[in-house]
């Protein structure tokens, strides 16, 4: 057996007891649970006898199985043995850890939990898998509890194990329910280190239709609302915008703003080619002395170290500075930059050779963009990488980035997320072309650049990536367009034509400010 993957976002805590079950049949309640959404359940039974313990576990692990889903046993180191579950959670009071782990041995999942910093450490030291961090606020399905901590106390025990350097996944647990599972989420943080999910018992044991219960909690999770969708993803036309997107098109088509790109050697055709699609007037320049006169032009400046050099990082360093200088935009674009140690080192070197206007990237680039900092130990991942984090971690991480380096954060994505530190944007619009030819996520570095030359902060990104991705959109459904290739030139062609049907101030793609 391999330790399993675990998802710890909605973890069901069961409970046999009259007031919380009635007269039902906990393994229906499981079932329909994990149907709703569950992704871990612990079996947590403090009265049956040990042979019901086994049967009831034993008819446990059926349904969770078919579902795909991990089973834990609350204290009963035999329990899970006996039935060969994949795990256990254990408390304070229970069997010690190392005990514990030398009878389950290396693969199994065993849970602590954990209601003080110490308590924390301590568990993460002697190898836990994850925590379990509570109680979160009182409830009358465990009143033994030792201390009420709410979502502060659980950031503050995230915090010491952050700073401990631990990358340990945790739950909160304790009175969550539909009304404060957002709160809980939030307040605790959520990211590296973060809550990964929350625990709970009554909130679906207890309720009426538990898969009901257990799909809400989990839609809760996913969609806490702290973040603007832009557009809503069907059609251009009839769509309703939060932003003057139109405005920022317009004046990209008059201003003509350039957009000086210091970028890598795949993509210097392309990027020139939307730059000016777009109306902006592109300026390939990589070498470094030439910034100062460049930067006196009222344009935006893009660092892109896709294809990073020693020569190369000196002279984003002197362009960043002529660009600060002048006070114009420079959009950071940290190309893989997880991928080697160089790369890692270039972004530190960027991030503190002046200020940044925005900082672009997919998931693992701005993962290793937070990591780079002394203080975010995250551990570092090469270019391609699947997503790990749902959106509000995502949000929560563009937004927290951005406040930290004083920018504009974008995380690409099917799903993208913009935040300048408090406003967070999620725009949902593109292709998914976009992700089949090469050179698209650096082009859209450059079309942000020319966005933001004629509308300084969030509006302008926001505006310019809309203006790029419904572009996409529309080039995909063109006559002849039947794959990657012949979407390039469409796609082109869509910037151009949409940017001429804004210049001639016709408007039928913009209907109603929000
Ligand atoms: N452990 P409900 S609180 C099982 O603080 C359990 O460690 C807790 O039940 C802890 O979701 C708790 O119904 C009960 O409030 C949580
Ligand atoms: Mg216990």
């Amino acid at each position: 057996m391999v330790k399993p993957e675990i998802d710890y976002t909605l973890y069901l805590v069961t409970d046999s007891t009259p007031a919380i079950l009635g007269d039902r049949d906990l393994v229906d309640i499981v079932d329909l649970a994990c149907a709703g959404g569950v992704t871990i359940v612990q079996l947590r039974d403090k009265t049956s006898s040990t042979a019901e313990l086994i049967v009831i576990a034993e008819r446990l692990l059926g349904v969770t199985t078919a579902h795909g889903v991990p089973l834990l046993i609350n204290d009963r180191i035999d329990v899970a043995l006996a039935v060969r579950c994949e795990g256990v959670h254990v408390g304070q009071d229970d069997m010690d850890l190392a005990t514990a782990r030398r009878l389950l041995g290396p693969d199994a999942i065993i849970g602590i939990t954990a209601s003080t910093e110490e308590e924390a450490l301590r568990a993460c030291e002697g190898g836990a898998d994850y925590l379990g961090i509570g109680t979160i606020y009182a409830t009358p399905t465990k009143t033994n509890t030792k201390e009420i901590i709410g979502p502060l106390g659980a950031r503050k025990i995230l915090e010491a194990v952050k700073d401990a350097g631990y990358l340990i996944p945790t739950v909160c647990i304790g009175g969550i329910n539909h009304g404060n599972i957002q709160r809980v989420l939030t307040e605790s943080e959520m990211i590296l280190p973060r809550v990964h999910g929350a625990a709970v018992v009554s909130a679906i044991v207890a309720d009426a239709d538990p898969e009901l219960a257990a799909r809400r909690l989990k839609d809760l999770i996913h969609n806490i609302p702290m973040r603007q969708i832009v557009t809503p993803p069907e059609s251009w036309e009839n769509r309703s915008l939060s932003l003057e997107i139109w405005e920022v098109v317009r004046s990209i088509h008059i201003k003509k703003p350039v957009s000086h790109n210091m970028t890598n050697l795949v993509v210097q055709n392309f990027a020139a080619n939307v730059a000016l699609c777009m109306g902006a007037s592109p300026i390939m320049a990589n070498y470094g002395e030439e910034a100062a006169d460049l930067a006196k032009l009222g344009g935006a400046l893009v660092i892109n170290m896709g294809t990073v050099t020693p020569d190369g990082l000196a002279n984003y360093v002197q362009a960043i500075q002529a660009y600060n200088h002048e006070d114009r935009p420079v959009v950071f674009d940290p190309v893989g930059a997880g991928a080697t140690s160089v790369r890692r080192n270039a972004v530190r070197h960027i991030l503190s050779a002046g200020r940044l206007a925005v900082i672009k990237g997919n998931e693992a680039e701005i993962l290793t963009v937070w990591g780079s900092s002394d203080e975010n130990p995250e551990q570092q991942r090469g270019v391609d990488s699947s997503s790990t984090l749902i959106p509000t971690q995502k949000a929560v991480l563009v937004r927290r980035l951005a406040k930290r380096e004083k920018c504009i954060v974008v995380l690409t994505g099917a799903t993208d997320f913009v935040s300048d530190g408090e406003a967070v944007f999620e725009i949902r619009n593109g292709h998914k072309y976009l992700g089949e030819v090469t050179g698209t996520g650096c082009c859209l570095g450059t079309a942000i650049s020319a966005g933001v030359a004629v509308v300084p902060g969030i509006r302008g990104v926001v505006a310019a990536m809309v203006y790029y991705e419904v572009a996409a959109e529309r080039a995909a459904k063109r006559e002849g367009v039947r794959g990657p290739g012949t979407f390039v030139p469409a796609f082109l062609d869509e910037l151009s034509e949409l940017r001429a049907t804004v210049a001639r101030g016709d408007s039928s793609w913009v209907v109603e400010g929000a």
